[in-house]
């Protein structure tokens, strides 16, 4: 299952969320601390400290602080 790294309030990660659900796209959500400095375990996984992050596990995915990329790939996964 394709796994999103996001906090609520994130503009970027809303319109992530946004596309997902109207691609019908279930997914596991993962809220990162409000504190950049507190992501620790988001930087293990991404390299890096900001959100929104998509991994998708099964094709070796990850694609980090681009919420255009993210729905991009989302729109292409689907359309194979
Ligand atoms: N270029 C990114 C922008 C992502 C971004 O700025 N995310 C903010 C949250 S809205 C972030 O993680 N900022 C670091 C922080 O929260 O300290 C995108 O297109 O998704």
């Amino acid at each position: 299952m394709l796994e999103l790294y996001q906090f609520e309030e994130c503009p970027y990660c809303a319109r992530v969320r946004a596309r997902m659900t109207d691609l019908g796209i279930s997914y596991i959500i993962h809220n990162v601390p409000r504190e950049r400095n507190k992501r620790d375990e988001l930087e293990k996984i991404s390299g890096q400290r900001f959100v929104p992050v998509l991994v998708d596990k099964e094709h070796d995915v990850m694609i980090a602080d681009d919420d255009e990329k993210i729905i991009r790939y989302l729109e292409k996964m689907l359309k194979k």
